[in-house]
Protein backbone atom coordinates (compact mmCIF):
# COMPACT_ATOMS: atom_id res chain seq x y z
CA UNK A 1 0.00 0.00 0.00
CA UNK A 2 1.23 3.85 -1.14
CA UNK A 3 0.09 6.66 0.50
CA UNK A 4 1.09 9.80 -0.38
CA UNK A 5 1.66 12.72 2.21
CA UNK A 6 0.55 15.80 0.58
CA UNK A 7 -0.05 19.67 1.84
CA UNK A 8 0.90 22.99 1.55
CA UNK A 9 4.51 23.84 2.19
CA UNK A 10 5.52 24.16 5.85
CA UNK A 11 2.75 22.55 6.75
CA UNK A 12 4.10 19.98 8.99
CA UNK A 13 4.19 17.23 6.12
CA UNK A 14 7.77 15.95 7.11
CA UNK A 15 6.46 16.04 10.85
CA UNK A 16 4.15 13.92 10.39
CA UNK A 17 6.02 11.61 8.06
CA UNK A 18 8.65 11.23 10.87
CA UNK A 19 5.76 10.45 13.36
CA UNK A 20 4.35 7.88 11.17
CA UNK A 21 7.56 6.07 10.12
CA UNK A 22 9.67 6.61 13.52
CA UNK A 23 12.66 8.53 11.13
CA UNK A 24 14.64 11.30 11.47
CA UNK A 25 14.09 13.06 8.48
CA UNK A 26 15.12 16.52 8.23
CA UNK A 27 12.48 19.50 9.74
CA UNK A 28 12.24 23.25 9.04
CA UNK A 29 10.15 26.11 10.22
CA UNK A 30 11.16 27.70 6.52
CA UNK A 31 9.67 25.60 3.78
CA UNK A 32 12.70 23.99 2.11
CA UNK A 33 10.88 23.98 -1.09
CA UNK A 34 12.67 20.96 -1.90
CA UNK A 35 11.33 18.92 -4.50
CA UNK A 36 12.83 15.66 -2.86
CA UNK A 37 10.54 12.42 -2.14
CA UNK A 38 11.29 10.40 0.74
CA UNK A 39 9.60 7.11 1.77
CA UNK A 40 9.99 5.02 4.13
CA UNK A 41 8.18 0.99 4.83
CA UNK A 42 6.37 0.69 8.06
CA UNK A 43 4.90 -2.58 9.45
CA UNK A 44 1.55 -2.51 9.86
CA UNK A 45 0.76 -2.90 13.83
CA UNK A 46 -1.91 -5.64 14.18
CA UNK A 47 -2.42 -7.07 17.77
CA UNK A 48 -4.70 -10.13 15.91
CA UNK A 49 -0.89 -11.11 14.14
CA UNK A 50 0.83 -10.77 17.72
CA UNK A 51 -1.27 -13.11 19.34
CA UNK A 52 -0.36 -15.96 16.37
CA UNK A 53 3.44 -15.02 16.99
CA UNK A 54 2.67 -15.84 20.48
CA UNK A 55 0.91 -18.83 19.95
CA UNK A 56 3.46 -20.32 17.24
CA UNK A 57 7.07 -18.48 17.85
CA UNK A 58 7.70 -18.77 14.73
CA UNK A 59 11.02 -17.56 13.04
CA UNK A 60 9.97 -15.35 10.71
CA UNK A 61 7.13 -12.86 11.02
CA UNK A 62 5.75 -11.28 7.97
CA UNK A 63 3.77 -8.07 8.77
CA UNK A 64 1.79 -6.10 6.18
CA UNK A 65 3.47 -3.34 5.28
CA UNK A 66 2.55 0.09 4.10
CA UNK A 67 5.23 3.01 2.00
CA UNK A 68 4.89 6.18 2.82
CA UNK A 69 5.78 9.20 0.42
CA UNK A 70 6.68 12.65 1.72
CA UNK A 71 6.09 14.59 -1.20
CA UNK A 72 7.39 18.59 -1.57
CA UNK A 73 4.38 20.89 -1.04
CA UNK A 74 1.61 22.27 -3.68
CA UNK A 75 1.57 26.28 -3.72
CA UNK A 76 -1.20 28.19 -4.79
CA UNK A 77 -1.48 27.91 -8.99
CA UNK A 78 0.45 24.65 -9.15
CA UNK A 79 -2.00 22.47 -10.21
CA UNK A 80 -3.40 25.49 -13.13
CA UNK A 81 -2.56 23.40 -16.88
CA UNK A 82 -1.67 20.44 -14.68
CA UNK A 83 0.90 19.58 -12.25
CA UNK A 84 4.28 19.36 -13.23
CA UNK A 85 5.91 15.69 -14.49
CA UNK A 86 7.88 15.31 -11.40
CA UNK A 87 5.47 16.14 -8.75
CA UNK A 88 2.25 14.70 -10.42
CA UNK A 89 4.04 11.76 -10.96
CA UNK A 90 4.96 11.72 -7.26
CA UNK A 91 1.47 11.67 -6.08
CA UNK A 92 -0.60 10.08 -8.77
CA UNK A 93 1.58 7.07 -7.89
CA UNK A 94 -0.12 6.27 -4.36
CA UNK A 95 -3.32 4.21 -3.62
CA UNK A 96 -4.32 7.54 -1.15
CA UNK A 97 -3.56 10.12 -0.14
CA UNK A 98 -3.04 11.73 3.10
CA UNK A 99 -2.99 15.48 3.54
CA UNK A 100 -1.65 16.90 6.50
CA UNK A 101 -3.53 20.12 7.40
CA UNK A 102 -1.67 22.79 9.64
CA UNK A 103 -3.67 23.67 12.74
CA UNK A 104 -1.93 24.54 15.29
CA UNK A 105 -0.60 27.91 16.29
CA UNK A 106 3.19 28.56 16.83
CA UNK A 107 4.60 32.50 15.44
CA UNK A 108 7.94 30.74 14.70
CA UNK A 109 6.81 28.42 12.14
CA UNK A 110 5.63 30.88 8.85
CA UNK A 111 2.35 30.45 6.95
CA UNK A 112 2.39 30.58 3.20
CA UNK A 113 -0.20 32.12 3.18
CA UNK A 114 0.19 34.09 6.42
CA UNK A 115 -2.80 33.13 9.15
CA UNK A 116 -3.41 29.71 10.27
CA UNK A 117 -6.97 28.86 8.53
CA UNK A 118 -7.40 24.93 8.14
CA UNK A 119 -10.68 25.52 5.92
CA UNK A 120 -8.56 27.82 3.47
CA UNK A 121 -6.03 25.26 3.55
CA UNK A 122 -7.80 21.95 2.42
CA UNK A 123 -9.79 24.14 -0.23
CA UNK A 124 -6.59 25.35 -1.83
CA UNK A 125 -4.62 22.52 -1.95
CA UNK A 126 -8.32 20.69 -2.91
CA UNK A 127 -8.61 23.39 -6.05
CA UNK A 128 -4.89 22.40 -7.25
CA UNK A 129 -5.95 18.74 -7.70
CA UNK A 130 -9.05 19.73 -9.05
CA UNK A 131 -7.10 21.51 -11.48
CA UNK A 132 -4.55 18.93 -12.26
CA UNK A 133 -7.55 16.32 -13.02
CA UNK A 134 -8.89 18.82 -15.24
CA UNK A 135 -5.93 19.46 -16.99
CA UNK A 136 -5.57 15.87 -17.75
CA UNK A 137 -9.34 14.96 -18.66
CA UNK A 138 -9.22 18.22 -21.18
CA UNK A 139 -5.85 16.64 -23.05
CA UNK A 140 -7.76 13.40 -23.29
CA UNK A 141 -10.58 15.10 -24.64
CA UNK A 142 -8.69 16.32 -27.28
CA UNK A 143 -6.98 13.21 -28.82
CA UNK A 144 -10.60 11.25 -28.39
CA UNK A 145 -12.28 14.23 -30.41
CA UNK A 146 -9.23 13.80 -33.07
CA UNK A 147 -9.18 10.24 -33.45
CA UNK A 148 -12.58 10.57 -34.15
CA UNK A 149 -12.00 12.59 -37.10
CA UNK A 150 -9.38 10.65 -38.98
CA UNK A 151 -10.43 8.14 -41.34
CA UNK A 152 -11.66 4.53 -41.01
CA UNK A 153 -12.12 4.95 -37.10
CA UNK A 154 -15.46 3.80 -37.51
CA UNK A 155 -15.03 0.81 -35.83
CA UNK A 156 -14.19 2.47 -32.62
CA UNK A 157 -16.55 5.63 -32.92
CA UNK A 158 -19.14 4.01 -30.66
CA UNK A 159 -16.16 3.34 -27.94
CA UNK A 160 -15.21 6.84 -28.27
CA UNK A 161 -18.14 8.61 -28.13
CA UNK A 162 -18.89 6.55 -24.55
CA UNK A 163 -16.02 7.74 -23.49
CA UNK A 164 -16.00 10.97 -24.64
CA UNK A 165 -19.40 11.32 -22.88
CA UNK A 166 -17.48 10.32 -19.16
CA UNK A 167 -14.98 12.36 -20.26
CA UNK A 168 -17.13 15.64 -20.37
CA UNK A 169 -19.28 14.30 -17.08
CA UNK A 170 -15.86 14.49 -15.12
CA UNK A 171 -14.98 18.11 -16.95
CA UNK A 172 -18.75 19.31 -15.76
CA UNK A 173 -17.72 17.96 -12.26
CA UNK A 174 -14.56 19.08 -11.63
CA UNK A 175 -15.30 22.59 -12.83
CA UNK A 176 -17.90 22.51 -9.79
CA UNK A 177 -15.64 21.66 -7.51
CA UNK A 178 -16.37 17.92 -7.14
CA UNK A 179 -14.12 15.66 -6.55
CA UNK A 180 -13.71 12.50 -8.94
CA UNK A 181 -14.30 10.27 -5.74
CA UNK A 182 -17.54 11.76 -5.49
CA UNK A 183 -19.43 10.66 -8.61
CA UNK A 184 -21.16 6.99 -9.14
CA UNK A 185 -19.17 5.58 -11.63
CA UNK A 186 -19.76 2.05 -12.79
CA UNK A 187 -17.16 -0.15 -12.79
CA UNK A 188 -16.80 -0.37 -16.68
CA UNK A 189 -16.25 3.60 -16.00
CA UNK A 190 -14.01 3.64 -13.29
CA UNK A 191 -12.12 0.93 -15.56
CA UNK A 192 -12.05 3.45 -18.43
CA UNK A 193 -10.26 6.24 -16.03
CA UNK A 194 -8.27 4.36 -13.90
CA UNK A 195 -5.37 4.94 -16.59
CA UNK A 196 -5.44 8.63 -15.96
CA UNK A 197 -4.32 8.29 -12.47
CA UNK A 198 -6.70 10.67 -11.64
CA UNK A 199 -5.63 12.83 -8.04
CA UNK A 200 -9.24 13.32 -7.02
CA UNK A 201 -10.17 9.84 -7.62
CA UNK A 202 -8.47 8.59 -5.26
CA UNK A 203 -9.37 8.08 -1.24
CA UNK A 204 -7.73 10.91 0.73
CA UNK A 205 -7.08 11.19 4.72
CA UNK A 206 -6.97 15.13 6.20
CA UNK A 207 -5.02 14.70 9.34
CA UNK A 208 -5.28 18.51 11.30
CA UNK A 209 -2.02 18.66 13.07
CA UNK A 210 -3.34 20.77 15.93
CA UNK A 211 0.28 21.13 17.68
CA UNK A 212 -0.06 21.11 21.32
CA UNK A 213 -3.69 21.22 21.84
CA UNK A 214 -5.60 18.30 22.31
CA UNK A 215 -8.78 18.12 19.41
CA UNK A 216 -10.79 14.79 19.99
CA UNK A 217 -13.21 15.62 17.29
CA UNK A 218 -12.29 17.03 13.59
CA UNK A 219 -15.39 18.32 12.89
CA UNK A 220 -14.73 21.38 15.29
CA UNK A 221 -12.50 22.77 13.27
CA UNK A 222 -13.77 21.86 9.87
CA UNK A 223 -15.93 19.28 7.72
CA UNK A 224 -15.50 17.43 4.84
CA UNK A 225 -18.49 16.17 3.30
CA UNK A 226 -16.71 13.72 0.85
CA UNK A 227 -16.90 10.09 -0.16
CA UNK A 228 -13.88 7.70 0.48
CA UNK A 229 -12.65 10.77 2.68
CA UNK A 230 -11.77 10.22 6.52
CA UNK A 231 -11.14 13.44 9.04
CA UNK A 232 -8.69 12.89 11.97
CA UNK A 233 -6.32 14.62 14.04
CA UNK A 234 -2.96 14.43 15.23
CA UNK A 235 -0.85 16.10 17.93
CA UNK A 236 2.19 15.96 15.05
CA UNK A 237 5.61 17.30 16.97
CA UNK A 238 4.70 15.07 20.04
CA UNK A 239 3.60 12.01 18.53
CA UNK A 240 6.74 12.74 16.10
CA UNK A 241 8.85 12.69 19.32
CA UNK A 242 7.20 10.11 20.95
CA UNK A 243 7.53 7.97 17.02
CA UNK A 244 11.66 8.04 18.29
CA UNK A 245 11.52 7.05 21.23
CA UNK A 246 11.82 2.98 22.36
CA UNK A 247 9.22 0.52 23.34
CA UNK A 248 9.04 1.07 26.97
CA UNK A 249 9.21 5.15 27.27
CA UNK A 250 7.14 5.91 24.23
CA UNK A 251 4.00 3.65 26.42
CA UNK A 252 4.54 5.67 29.30
CA UNK A 253 4.46 8.94 27.76
CA UNK A 254 1.51 7.68 25.55
CA UNK A 255 -0.19 7.49 28.81
CA UNK A 256 1.01 10.25 29.82
CA UNK A 257 -0.20 12.44 26.74
CA UNK A 258 -3.54 10.38 26.93
CA UNK A 259 -2.87 8.86 23.72
CA UNK A 260 -4.84 6.36 23.32
CA UNK A 261 -4.05 4.76 20.06
CA UNK A 262 -0.55 6.35 18.09
CA UNK A 263 -1.14 8.01 14.90
CA UNK A 264 0.66 5.46 12.97
CA UNK A 265 -2.24 3.12 13.88
CA UNK A 266 -5.08 5.42 13.66
CA UNK A 267 -3.64 6.31 10.29
CA UNK A 268 -3.30 2.68 8.85
CA UNK A 269 -6.84 1.82 10.09
CA UNK A 270 -8.11 4.37 8.15
CA UNK A 271 -6.29 3.30 5.16
CA UNK A 272 -7.48 -0.17 5.25
CA UNK A 273 -10.88 0.90 5.56
CA UNK A 274 -10.90 3.98 2.96
CA UNK A 275 -9.20 1.06 0.45
CA UNK A 276 -11.89 -1.51 1.11
CA UNK A 277 -8.59 -4.00 2.44
CA UNK A 278 -8.68 -6.59 5.25
CA UNK A 279 -5.80 -8.79 6.28
CA UNK A 280 -5.73 -12.76 6.42
CA UNK A 281 -3.37 -14.76 7.88
CA UNK A 282 -0.90 -17.86 7.23
CA UNK A 283 0.22 -19.17 10.43
CA UNK A 284 2.26 -21.55 11.25
CA UNK A 285 5.73 -23.20 13.34
CA UNK A 286 7.80 -21.63 10.49
CA UNK A 287 6.35 -18.93 9.64
CA UNK A 288 3.76 -16.44 10.45
CA UNK A 289 2.01 -13.69 7.70
CA UNK A 290 -0.57 -11.23 7.44
CA UNK A 291 -1.87 -10.90 3.61
CA UNK A 292 -3.84 -7.87 2.40
CA UNK A 293 -6.93 -8.75 0.15
CA UNK A 294 -9.82 -6.58 -1.04
CA UNK A 295 -13.08 -7.01 1.49
CA UNK A 296 -15.16 -9.08 -0.55
CA UNK A 297 -12.23 -11.59 -2.00
CA UNK A 298 -12.89 -15.10 -2.27
CA UNK A 299 -10.77 -17.74 -1.21
CA UNK A 300 -9.08 -18.65 -4.54
CA UNK A 301 -8.06 -15.04 -4.67
CA UNK A 302 -6.50 -15.32 -1.24
CA UNK A 303 -4.78 -18.21 -1.97
CA UNK A 304 -3.30 -16.67 -5.25
CA UNK A 305 -1.99 -13.64 -3.31
CA UNK A 306 0.35 -16.27 -1.35
CA UNK A 307 1.35 -17.78 -4.92
CA UNK A 308 -0.02 -18.58 -8.19
CA UNK A 309 0.96 -21.94 -7.59
CA UNK A 310 -2.12 -22.16 -5.25
CA UNK A 311 -4.96 -20.34 -7.08
CA UNK A 312 -3.80 -22.96 -9.77
CA UNK A 313 -4.18 -26.15 -8.65
CA UNK A 314 -6.71 -25.05 -5.81
CA UNK A 315 -9.15 -27.56 -4.37
CA UNK A 316 -10.23 -26.33 -0.95
CA UNK A 317 -8.89 -24.20 2.21
CA UNK A 318 -9.17 -24.82 5.54
CA UNK A 319 -10.35 -21.87 7.37
CA UNK A 320 -10.46 -20.29 10.59
CA UNK A 321 -11.22 -17.35 12.19
CA UNK A 322 -7.75 -15.95 13.64
CA UNK A 323 -9.80 -16.05 17.51
CA UNK A 324 -10.71 -19.25 17.21
CA UNK A 325 -7.26 -20.66 16.37
CA UNK A 326 -5.71 -18.58 19.30
CA UNK A 327 -8.35 -19.54 21.60
CA UNK A 328 -8.20 -23.28 20.78
CA UNK A 329 -4.04 -23.48 21.13
CA UNK A 330 -3.18 -25.57 18.01
CA UNK A 331 -4.68 -26.25 14.30
CA UNK A 332 -5.60 -29.66 15.85
CA UNK A 333 -7.67 -28.29 18.75
CA UNK A 334 -9.43 -25.87 16.57
CA UNK A 335 -10.37 -28.95 14.44
CA UNK A 336 -11.14 -31.01 16.88
CA UNK A 337 -13.56 -28.24 18.28
CA UNK A 338 -15.11 -28.10 14.76
CA UNK A 339 -13.70 -24.00 14.37
CA UNK A 340 -12.05 -25.21 11.13
CA UNK A 341 -14.00 -25.07 7.87
CA UNK A 342 -13.11 -26.77 4.68
CA UNK A 343 -14.04 -24.03 2.23
CA UNK A 344 -14.45 -24.02 -1.51
CA UNK A 345 -12.91 -21.06 -3.73
CA UNK A 346 -15.69 -19.32 -3.54
CA UNK A 347 -15.92 -18.61 -0.07
CA UNK A 348 -16.10 -14.93 0.77
CA UNK A 349 -12.69 -14.41 2.91
CA UNK A 350 -13.86 -12.65 6.41
CA UNK A 351 -11.06 -10.12 8.14
CA UNK A 352 -8.93 -11.96 10.38
CA UNK A 353 -9.14 -15.28 8.30
CA UNK A 354 -6.17 -17.89 9.00
CA UNK A 355 -6.51 -20.41 6.36
CA UNK A 356 -4.81 -23.16 4.89
CA UNK A 357 -5.08 -24.21 1.18
CA UNK A 358 -4.74 -27.28 0.00
CA UNK A 359 -3.76 -27.69 -3.54
CA UNK A 360 -2.47 -29.78 -6.40
CA UNK A 361 -0.61 -29.07 -8.82
N1 LIG B 1 4.42 24.17 17.31
C1 LIG B 1 4.43 23.12 16.48
N2 LIG B 1 5.26 23.17 15.43
C2 LIG B 1 5.25 22.11 14.59
C3 LIG B 1 4.43 20.96 14.80
N3 LIG B 1 4.65 20.10 13.82
C4 LIG B 1 5.57 20.66 13.01
N4 LIG B 1 5.96 21.87 13.48
C5 LIG B 1 6.96 22.78 12.92
O1 LIG B 1 6.55 23.24 11.65
C6 LIG B 1 7.70 23.47 10.82
C7 LIG B 1 7.51 22.79 9.50
O2 LIG B 1 7.50 21.39 9.69
P1 LIG B 1 7.92 20.39 8.54
O3 LIG B 1 7.52 19.04 9.01
O4 LIG B 1 9.31 20.59 8.11
O5 LIG B 1 6.93 20.88 7.39
P2 LIG B 1 6.85 20.41 5.86
O6 LIG B 1 5.41 20.50 5.47
O7 LIG B 1 7.51 19.10 5.68
O8 LIG B 1 7.65 21.57 5.13
P3 LIG B 1 8.26 21.57 3.64
O9 LIG B 1 8.70 20.19 3.31
O10 LIG B 1 9.38 22.52 3.71
O11 LIG B 1 7.14 22.06 2.78
C8 LIG B 1 8.90 22.98 11.62
O12 LIG B 1 9.53 24.07 12.24
C9 LIG B 1 8.27 22.08 12.66
O13 LIG B 1 9.04 22.00 13.83
C10 LIG B 1 3.57 20.96 15.96
O14 LIG B 1 2.85 19.99 16.22
N5 LIG B 1 3.63 22.06 16.75
MG1 LIG C 1 9.08 18.57 4.39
Amino acid sequence: MHIGIIGLPNSSKTTIFNALTGGVAETASFSSGRFAVQHAFVEVPDPRLDALVALFQPPKIARARVEYHDIAGLTRGMGEGGLSGEILGAVAQNDALLHVVRAFDDDEVPHPEIDVDPARDVDLVDTELLLSDLAIVERRIERVRAQMKRPGAKDALAEAEVELALLQRLVAALESETPVRDLDLSSAEEKLIRGFQLLTAKPIMLLLNTGDVDVQDPTSILTYPHRRAELLTIRGQIEMELAQLDAEDRAELLAEYGIREPGLDRVIRHSYRLLGLQSFFTAGEREVHAWTIPVGATALEAAGTIHSDLARGFIRAEVVAWSDLVEAGSFAAARLAGKMRLEGRDYVMRDGDVIEVRFNV
